[in-house]
């Protein structure tokens, strides 16, 4: 493998890149009109333009991205996260034009991405799974008898979503018929597929996910888990590793589980495995993403294994380095995602220019980002701006590196969600590890902030009415004494 097209934008590619660069990979960008003097362009040593800025007519048409490899003579791509990773038709059509796709088969990405078709494969695996069907269901009077039985609440969830996509909780059986109509017209609109199936509601559940990593050979391991709890409307804004509520006995039982999910399919490359945890500690499966995910880096830091790095030694058919035996878990990691979002105003998309932007540095600080001074940020992707990583000894360590790096985060000319992010991390809530995925609903509101701002400007004038009068003072005293401290000081 000599040279990898990135099939992707922003934070992602560059992030890929770097991997890639240093293994002596050479590296292809691919680019959108709006993307021109993007840094991920830059970055890599060749790039290619791909058509107009909605990703409709650039990032997501498979025959510009493979025909761009092919000019470029890129044996591989790795297609990032988002856009064209789970894609199982691009996926074959890489592998048709002799290229490889760096990711797992065609037949997992299907598998997977289809909630009902990955209970069946799963099925014959003893794999914890919340209550429920297994088939889709269009009889009102079958879904009220499951429902029955399930006991209310209940979840509609449709088979072709995921990531919350077209979810409805039914208190009741006198709502049942009409949600159930609405699911399936819900679920055909948006996806094409109007099959639902129906699970019993876990109430106030954690998310905690496991990192897969599978070889060519059969071998599969895991990586351990990440939280991934504090969500916005199934936008994830703070994710860490480990859990802080895992017992040693529940991960081990919860990583064997998502190797058995990853054996399910005869996944190949790097997976992550969703698991809701009920109050008691009880798992269940949810689904597979078949992708390299965004928060990756907390999995990166607590390991020490460069996942793109195993990414493309498994695409080239390498065995695994190393056994599970050989994995363990070192510090703590957590990642704050940065959204170009006012979480003010309901965190409305914030457009404009980076007329500031300096990320903080130091000892147990990454961001992964793809922005620089003076950039646009652009309307037609994902708002995320970066990704902003602390890793410390232990959690306490690492929020306390967090709210000192976002403090150290300048960002001018548009809104972001580091104050959000802030805002989490002090939160006793998050703090004592005592949350679920009701965190933002439960305890956020744009006065909380506003109360965090007022609070900040306060300790701010304080500090400078304290540096005054310490001035004042010692200008006096230098008046009526000689001695060289004094003087030092009035310096
Ligand atoms: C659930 C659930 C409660 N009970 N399934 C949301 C994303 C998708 N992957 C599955 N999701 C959920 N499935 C049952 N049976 C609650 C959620 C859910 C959720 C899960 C993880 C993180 C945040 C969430 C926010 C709302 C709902």
């Amino acid at each position: 493998m000599k040279k990898i097209l990135i099939a992707n934008r922003g934070e992602i590619a560059i992030r890929v890149m770097k991997t890639a660069q240093k293994m002596g990979i050479k590296t292809v960008a691919v680019y959108s009109e709006a993307d021109r003097g993007a840094p991920h362009v830059r970055f890599a040593d060749e790039a290619v333009l791909l058509g107009p800025a909605p990703s409709a007519e650039s990032y997501l048409v498979m025959e510009k991205v493979i025909q761009a490899a092919k000019d470029t003579g890129a044996d591989a791509i790795h297609p990032g996260y988002g856009f064209l990773s789970e894609n199982a038709v691009f996926a074959k059509m890489a592998t048709a034009a002799g290229i490889t796709f760096i990711g797992p088969k065609p037949q997992s990405i299907e598998v997977m991405g289809n909630k009902l078709a990955a209970k069946e494969a799963v099925n014959s695996y003893n794999i914890p799974m919340v209550p429920g069907i297994e088939e889709a269901i269009t009889d009102i009077k079958l879904a009220e008898k499951i429902s029955k039985e399930i006991g209310f609440p209940i979840l509609i969830k449709a088979s072709a979503g995921g990531g919350g996509k077209g979810m409805r909780v039914v208190e009741n059986l006198q709502e049942l018929p009409e949600q159930m109509e609405r699911a399936i017209s819900e679920a055909k609109a948006a996806f094409g597929d109007g099959s639902v199936f129906i699970e019993k509601y876990v109430g106030s559940p954690r998310h905690i996910e496991i990192q897969v990593l599978a070889d060519t050979h059969g071998n599969i391991i895991h990586l351990f888990e990440r939280e991934c709890s504090i969500q916005r409307r199934h936008q994830k804004v703070v994710e860490e590793a480990p859990s802080a509520v895992l017992t040693p006995e529940i991960r081990e039982a919860m990583g064997d589980a998502a190797i058995k999910v990853a054996k399910a399919c005869d996944y190949v490359g790097a997976g992550t495995v969703e698991f809701l945890l009920d109050e008691n500690k009880n798992f269940y499966f949810l689904e597979m993403n078949t992708r390299l995910q965004v928060e990756h880096p907390v999995s990166e830091l607590i390991t020490g294994i460069d996942l793109v790095e195993q990414q493309i030694k498994v695409a080239r058919g390498e065995k695994l380095a190393f056994t599970q035996e050989d994995l363990k878990i070192k510090g703590h990691a957590l990642e704050v995602r940065v959204y170009a979002e006012d979480p003010l105003a309901n965190f409305a998309p914030s457009i404009g220019t980076l007329t500031t932007y300096k990320t903080p540095t130091g000892e147990g600080v990454r961001v992964d980002d793809g922005f620089e001074e003076g950039m646009d940020v652009p309307i037609y992707y994902d708002p995320m701006l970066s990704k902003l990583i602390t890793y410390g000894k232990d959690r306490a360590e690492a929020i306390q590196l967090m709210v000192k790096a976002i403090d150290n985060y300048n960002v001018k000319g548009i809104s972001t969600t580091l104050p959000f992010g802030k805002f989490v991390c002090e939160h006793e809530a998050f703090t004592s590890g005592n949350f679920n995925t009701h965190f933002v609903k439960s305890y956020y509101s744009p006065d909380k902030l506003e109360q965090q701002f007022q609070e900040e400007r306060e300790i701010a004038a304080l500090i400078g009415l304290q540096l005054y009068l310490e001035n004042q003072k010692t200008v006096k005293t230098a008046k009526n004494n000689n001695s060289n401290w004094s003087k030092r000081n009035t310096l």
